[in-house]
Parts: structure tokens; C-alpha cells; sequence
């Protein structure tokens, strides 16, 4: 009989520790198609952050290193310089990405690094209990925000890829959705150009994609799904916000 879908070999055969409905785990996927498809398993290294995808280090079927919380962008700027012929990406979260290491991921935008970030956003603090991250929604609940965020106090939250996409070190910036099956195929292609901007030498490539933590939002994993289209996709738009022209 003919197979018509495959495991990836993109990923090893570990079974993965996230919460029943938590999004990470297809992000993982795509990552490892991805890889697969390019070709370039076998010379890619992945940077872990700090966060529920902290293991991602066990779950990539590449060379994997772990960063210090926030700092992955600065030891993925160290990798892909003494190995510019590897294919280097972090995986981070929100809190890892737009909290603690902020000063990391905008410097590395702004040298260019050669270098693909995964940014996942599920608004919150996963690993920690569900603490307000820079990207939680205004009003949205969290434990250290019990009456949910308050503009006046904590600000607006904060918009990643339109931030990052005004350095001129970022040759692409995308963000995706991962919450219904045509949006997983996006961002699948998203994660394709991104990498193969860094084959093309172009300089620093992200996609940010909106993630569910229904753990910590207290749903149900499809109440999750509907919370992020209905929520996070009229603050956070999709779309694309920079490609250089090798990769259209
Ligand atoms: C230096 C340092 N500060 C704080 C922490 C605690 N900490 C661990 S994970 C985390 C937040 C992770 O949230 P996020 O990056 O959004 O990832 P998620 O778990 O939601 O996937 C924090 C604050 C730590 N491990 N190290
Ligand atoms: S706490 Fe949230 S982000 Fe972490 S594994 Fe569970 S659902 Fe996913």
C-alpha cells in the first residue's frame, strides 16, 4: 500500500512532554519538515530557549545546543560565525524573546546575523504558571495581572515582528498562525522562506507564530484555538512584513 504520510525525520522519536492542545508541538513539526525538505539536517544546529520548549534540545533530530534564558539570538550569533556553513535557528517563546531577551534579539536583527528565529507567542508565561508577558492582551488574565492587563499600568503589548521588521538587519519578517489547518500550512511556507533566506545569505529571518497555552488560559484545547483567531489575530495581524526579492 502507498504511504501518504510519513513521520518526519526531522524530529527524533521522543515523545513530547507539552500539555494535551498546546500548539509547540506542531510548530515542532513544521520546523522539522522543513529541515528535512532543505535538505539540511545535517548541518543545521537549533539554539533551545528557556520555557515549556526547553527540551526542544531532545526533540529536534539536529545538532541542538541550550541558551541561557533569552540569550539564544547572542549563542546563535556565536555558532553560525565559527560555522557559517551550518543552518543555525533559535526556538523561543515570548517571555525568552520579548522579555529577557530583548536586547538579544533586536541586536541580532540589527547585525544581520545570518541566523532563523521561531518565535512563539501564546501571550503568557507557559513554563512558570501563567505570569503576564510583554505580549499579553490588555485585559487578558494572568497570575501576576489577576484583574487582567491594565494599559495604564503595564502598556500596550508589545508587536514583535512590526518592531523588528523596521531594523535593516531583518531581511524577513512573517507572522503566522498555527490555530486551524489552512494557517498551519502558512506557516509552514513562512518557516520555508525564512530558512532559505539564511541558504541565500541575506541576513536575519523570523517568523512570529501565534501559539495556544490552554494550560495557562484555563480552555480547552479547542476552546484555545478559538480564543487566539477571536483575540490575538485582531491585535497581532498576519501577514507578511519583509522578504528580500531572491526569496519572493
Ligand atoms: C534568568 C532566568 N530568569 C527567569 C527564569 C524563569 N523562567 C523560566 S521559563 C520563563 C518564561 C517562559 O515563558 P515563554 O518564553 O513565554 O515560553 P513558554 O513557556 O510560554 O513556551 C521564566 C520567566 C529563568 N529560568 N531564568
Ligand atoms: S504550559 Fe502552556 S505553553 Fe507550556 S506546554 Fe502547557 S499548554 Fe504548552
Amino acid at each position: 500500500m502507498a504511504k501518504v504520510f510519513e513521520r518526519t525525520k526531522g524530529l527524533t522519536d521522543k515523545p513530547f512532554h507539552y500539555c494535551p492542545g498546546c500548539t509547540h508541538g506542531i510548530i515542532h513539526r513544521l520546523v522539522a519538515e522543513v529541515l528535512e525538505e532543505l535538505d539540511v539536517l545535517g548541518k543545521a544546529i537549533g539554539v533551545a530557549p528557556v520555557g515549556c520548549s526547553v527540551f526542544a534540545y531532545d526533540y529536534f533530530n539536529c545538532d541542538m545546543h541550550e541558551a541561557a534564558h533569552g540569550r539564544a539570538p547572542a549563542v546563535a550569533t556565536g555558532i553560525k560565525r565559527v560555522h557559517p556553513d551550518s543552518v543555525v535557528f533559535t526556538y523561543q517563546g515570548d517571555g525568552d524573546l520579548a522579555s529577557i531577551g530583548t536586547a538579544e534579539i533586536i541586536h541580532a536583527a540589527h547585525r544581520g546575523e545570518k541566523i532563523t528565529t521561531i518565535f512563539v507567542n501564546n501571550a503568557i508565561y507557559g513554563m512558570t504558571g501563567g505570569q503576564m508577558a510583554p505580549t499579553t492582551l490588555v485585559g487578558q488574565k494572568a497570575t501576576t495581572a489577576p484583574y487582567g492587563r491594565d494599559e495604564k499600568h503595564a502598556g500596550r503589548p508589545l508587536k514583535v515582528a512590526e518592531m523588528l521588521a523596521t531594523i535593516h538587519g531583518a531581511k524577513f519578517v512573517e507572522r503566522v498562525s498555527v490555530h486551524n489547518p489552512a494557517n498551519i500550512r502558512k506557516a509552514k511556507k513562512a518557516i520555508k522562506k525564512a530558512f532559505e533566506v539564511q541558504l541565500a545569505g541575506e541576513g536575519f529571518g523570523i517568523v512570529e507564530v501565534l501559539s495556544t497555552c490552554p494550560t495557562n488560559w484555563g480552555l480547552t484545547p479547542v476552546e484555545a484555538l478559538k480564543w487566539l483567531e477571536e483575540n490575538m489575530i485582531p491585535y497581532y495581524p498576519l501577514g507578511n512584513f519583509r522578504t528580500p526579492e531572491e526569496v519572493k
